[in-house]
């Protein structure tokens, strides 16, 4: 039998761990590097992190799998087993130019099945944490379920970029729930963004792409307090793959899949 509550309270001090020394590094100088382009960041202390993360995982659970953004864990083409899926730093963009905004993302998985979800703001302190079955908290806080809502109502986390000329979804789509949503907001960091729903201060989120390490934790969470997680067509989302990614409240969910996605069929 897999000891969850051990695997959590070690999850959970390891995060914190990791989360002290990503402020020491503020004093320090970055080293910063570019990916995919020049706006695809990564430094030293991403990579410093995730590779801290797999040395504390596969010394006290060596038969466990890991995958993680910067390619130090394991290369996975089944999610068999156990599963750490890991974003040490999830908005690197705010973590280089802003020093905020940015979290430690780690969703746990158990053949496919979400069973931890930890996503940490480091800089405000701010642990959000679920197990499936026993609750979604905020630090010592315990989260209500979602309630519904409805697009006049809700604000919505969405990134500019959807709404302006691009090569995965016509901005007309979504053009008018920019202008019917009470709000929108984009925080950059998917992580935040599925947290911030999780603590009722987003009602839904948006984004035509995402990695798995971007939205494992935060599914999670949502799906714990009774939201909902999908592609923009409304399909289940793949943890091996790139995915669009919608995540919202009840009946808010149904009611932009149906009104301004036209359900999936676009
Ligand atoms: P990152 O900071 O870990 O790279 C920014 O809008 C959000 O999208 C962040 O969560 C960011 O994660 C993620 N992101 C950035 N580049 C991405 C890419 N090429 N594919 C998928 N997600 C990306
Ligand atoms: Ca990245
Ligand atoms: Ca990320
Ligand atoms: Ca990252």
């Amino acid at each position: 039998m897999t000891n969850w509550s051990e695997i959590d309270t070690y999850a959970k001090a390891w995060v914190k761990e990791a989360g002290v020394n990503i402020r020491n590094s503020f004093s320090k100088t970055l080293t910063i590097m570019t990916k995919s382009s020049a706006n695809d960041l990564v430094t030293d202390i991403d990579q410093g992190t995730e590779q801290f993360f797999i040395k504390k995982i596969k010394e006290k659970y060596p038969d466990h799998r890991i995958l993680g953004e910067e390619g130090f864990g394991d290369q996975l083409n089944n999610l068999d087993g156990i599963v750490w899926i890991i974003d040490p730093i999830d908005g690197t963009m705010n973590f280089v130019h802003q020093q905020r905004n940015f979290a430690i993302s780690i969703g746990i998985y158990e053949n496919g099945e979400g069973k931890i979800g930890l996503i940490y703001d480091v800089v405000h302190d701010e642990l959000y944490h679920a197990i499936k079955g026993h609750g979604v908290f905020m630090n010592e806080l315990e989260l209500p379920p979602l309630k519904e809502t409805e697009v006049s109502k809700a604000v919505i986390g969405l990134n500019a970029t959807w709404v302006t000329e691009n090569k995965r979804i016509d901005p007309s789509l979504l053009a008018p729930l920019v202008k019917n949503a009470r709000g929108t907001r984009s925080y950059g960091s998917a992580a935040i963004e599925m947290a911030y729903i999780a603590s009722g201060r987003v009602d839904a989120y948006i984004t035509l792409r995402l990695a798995p390490w971007d939205f494992a934790a935060g599914v999670i969470l949502i799906e714990e307090l009774g939201g909902i997680a999908t592609t923009l067509k409304g399909e289940p989302l793949n943890l091996l793959e790139n995915n669009s990614v919608f995540v919202s409240k009840p009946g808010l969910h149904q009611e932009i899949m149906k009104e301004y996605l036209k359900d999936g069929n676009w």
